[in-house]
């Protein structure tokens, strides 16, 4: 049987593949168990400061397995934590997470893809929640992080008919960071992610973290919380040598420290 998920190391950044095309990638115990021991070991490589999650060019994932959920009753899904206990591995990862998503990303793939950090979109991109017509409701986040990032009316819009958005109105309505031609999408998305992983490591954690805290607190609870990280930034030999290297006209050569 071939691995759920496969991983791959370019530079400094961490490749993690959905790899169930037979299914359309959809979510199944292999494939998010497979996913959050890669996370973990990307977070635990000091070389690593990016990661990257992918499918393939049909399909990012087109959701939780069907066929494994369909006879589960509460009391299973309740006592075996089902899907859950792994999902959220995503959303604690402290380095910076891109999905690149190529074809579907529906119902938990679009959840899935909603935990990274951001989204790049190939323009095959389709997103939906469309778990009303399989009588559900989306279950990892998307009825939560779906009206945050595209607003109410269109995340009802989408969850109550369960239609699909494609990569255009998905950029315009503030779900995805770019969208980029299909053949081009793993190349542009590693591209900027060695960006950031060759940025000093700790920044762009505070970064994340700052910005994450923009949806957990008040506007001034959040600005105090960014004067506090800014102010920390100081302690860094990284903020030293990034100031040095600017007014000396030279690139820096960050240490993650
Ligand atoms: N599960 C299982 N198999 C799937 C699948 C899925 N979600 N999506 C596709 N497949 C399988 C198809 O059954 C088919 O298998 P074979 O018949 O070849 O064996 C194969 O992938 C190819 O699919 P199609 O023949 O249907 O291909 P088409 O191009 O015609 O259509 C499609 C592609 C993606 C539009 C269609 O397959 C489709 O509508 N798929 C289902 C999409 C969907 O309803 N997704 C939402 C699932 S519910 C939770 C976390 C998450 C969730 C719940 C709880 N917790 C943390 C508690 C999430 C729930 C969901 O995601």
């Amino acid at each position: 049987m071939s691995q759920a998920v496969l991983t791959e190391i370019h530079g400094k950044v961490g490749l993690i593949r959905i790899n169930r095309p037979e299914a359309m990638n959809a979510l199944n115990d292999a494939v998010v168990d497979g996913i959050a021991a890669a996370v973990d070991a990307f977070e635990a490589d000091e070389n690593i400061g990016c990661i990257v999650l992918t499918g393939n060019d049909k399909a990012f994932a087109a959701g939780a397995d069907i066929g494994v959920m369909k006879d589960f009753d509460y009391m299973q899904a309740y006592r075996t934590d089902f899907i859950t206990r792994n999902w959220e591995r995503i959303k604690t990862a402290r380095k910076p997470v891109i999905a690149a998503v190529a074809g579907f990303a529906l119902g938990g793939g679009c959840e899935m893809a909603m935990m990274c950090d951001m989204i790049y979109a190939a323009d095959s991109a389709k997103f939906g929640q469309p778990e009303i017509k399989l009588g559900t409701l989306p279950g990892a986040g998307g009825t939560q992080r779906l009206p945050r990032a595209v607003g109410k009316a269109k995340a009802m819009d989408l969850c109550l008919t369960g239609r699909f958005m494609d990569a255009a109105e998905a950029e315009q309505s503030g779900l995805v960071a770019r969208v980029i031609p299909a053949d081009r999408l793993l190349d542009e998305t590693l591209k900027a992610a060695q960006t950031i992983a060759g940025y000093s490591l700790p920044v762009a954690m505070m970064i994340k973290e700052s910005i994450n805290r923009a949806y957990e607190s008040s506007l001034n609870e959040g600005l105090l919380f960014e004067r506090r990280v800014f102010h920390a930034s100081f302690g860094l030999e990284d903020q030293k040598e990034g100031m040095a290297a600017f007014v000396e006209k030279r690139k820096p050569a960050f240490r993650n420290r």
